[in-house]
């Protein structure tokens, strides 16, 4: 009879271990929440206020405890490391938060790090994150479209799911990711396609994954550079440097143009129609910024995402202009604003923009 006993019992434990057992096999992951702010944070005046209310109001302990069900898949604590909109997010704020989660991730009582943030830029800091913060950890950036005090609120969800991902060992390796309304977006791919809806954040390659009840499903891996096999680090970055960004239709004038390169632009993102295309009249202005040492970036600001090749409409060869690649106008912001912190050199530059 002992002896029966005995065999139970092992063959729990060995299941248990081998089968992911909740009770004996696991200890529950340490997550950090960072909190900046944004509608995740924001409150309104009615449960019917779902568009009209105050961003960043919120304080992170009081996210927490609104979701006590976090305790089950976590261990969780917060840092309010600012309480801002997140169009209000300046290079400086990048910086702090960029140290702050790399200090974290080298911390071995920390398994994975959720950063709450606005919706607005969200998109910006996680690609910045991608491309600075060497650690194999899940980093996973969430924002929510709605107020928590509004009817079918969305942050309390996308939050419970970002802590579930940032707390898995299968989503580490993957680069920083954003988790929103049950997808896992690549933070390098991902931008806010839509400023009204819960589905509002879109890759134009596709999710990583999904999300659902706290357990991920992976479909793909993002093949760019980040984190571990990026070159630039934040821990030797310590200032970032001005690249500003000209949106460009019809009737374009080089006012703005001109405007930047007084003002100390290292480079200017060309936010063309098209395939980046660049008006005529426009063409000897950017040449002569570019005589200047002013880096030019040809992206597209075309609504599904963007695809500027070398040369195809434009001859970059001859002009020394760059190539933004896949990357919208504010992604490229954010790629040259790094890069320009290791090299001022075109080939390199474009090198970098076609790696990350
Ligand atoms: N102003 C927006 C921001 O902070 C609110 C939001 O959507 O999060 O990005």
């Amino acid at each position: 009879m002992l002896k029966k006993t005995v065999m139970r019992w092992a063959l729990v434990v060995v299941s248990a271990v081998l089968f992911g057992g909740t009770s004996i096999a696991q200890s529950k992951p340490n997550v950090v929440i960072l909190a900046t702010g944004g509608t995740i944070a924001g409150a309104g005046v009615d449960v019917t206020n779902s568009a009209t209310y105050q961003a960043a109001k919120v304080p992170v302990d009081k996210l927490i405890a609104g979701i006590p069900q976090l305790s089950n898949i976590a261990t969780v604590r917060g840092e309010q490391v600012f309480q801002i909109a997140s169009e209000s997010f300046t290079n400086a704020n990048l910086l702090t938060l960029g140290k702050r989660v790399a200090a974290l991730a080298k911390q071995g009582d920390v398994d994975g790090i959720v950063i709450t943030h606005g919706t607005d830029t969200t998109e910006e800091t996680a690609y910045f994150l991608n491309l600075v913060v060497h650690t194999e950890k899940p980093i996973v950036l969430v924002a929510s479209m709605r107020p928590g005090t509004a009817m079918s609120a969305d942050g309390m969800l996308n939050l419970y799911s970002a802590v579930a991902v940032a707390g898995s060992k299968d989503a580490r390796g993957k680069g920083v990711l954003v988790v929103m309304n049950d997808e896992i977006n690549s933070g390098r791919d991902v931008s806010k396609s839509i400023n009204i809806k819960v589905e509002a954040f879109k890759s134009p390659w596709g999710p990583l994954g999904m999300v659902v009840e706290g357990k991920n499903y992976w479909f793909r891996k993002l093949d760019k550079r980040h984190t571990m096999n990026s070159e630039f680090d934040i821990e030797k970055i310590d200032a970032l440097p001005l690249v500003e960004i000209t949106y460009a239709g019809g009737n374009v004038s080089d006012t703005a143009y001109r405007a930047f390169a007084n003002s100390g632009a290292k480079a200017i993102i060309h936010a063309g129609p098209g395939n980046g295309s660049v008006a005529g009249p426009l063409v000897p202005v950017l040449q002569e910024m570019r005589g200047k040492g002013i880096q030019i970036i040809r992206s597209s600001h075309v609504n599904a995402g963007g695809f500027v090749l070398r040369n195809a409409e434009q001859p970059d060869d001859k002009y020394d202009w760059i190539v933004a690649h896949d990357l919208n106008p504010q992604k490229a912001r954010i790629l040259a604003t790094v890069a320009l912190t290791s090299t001022n050199e075109s080939k390199e530059l474009q090198r970098i923009f076609w790696e990350y």
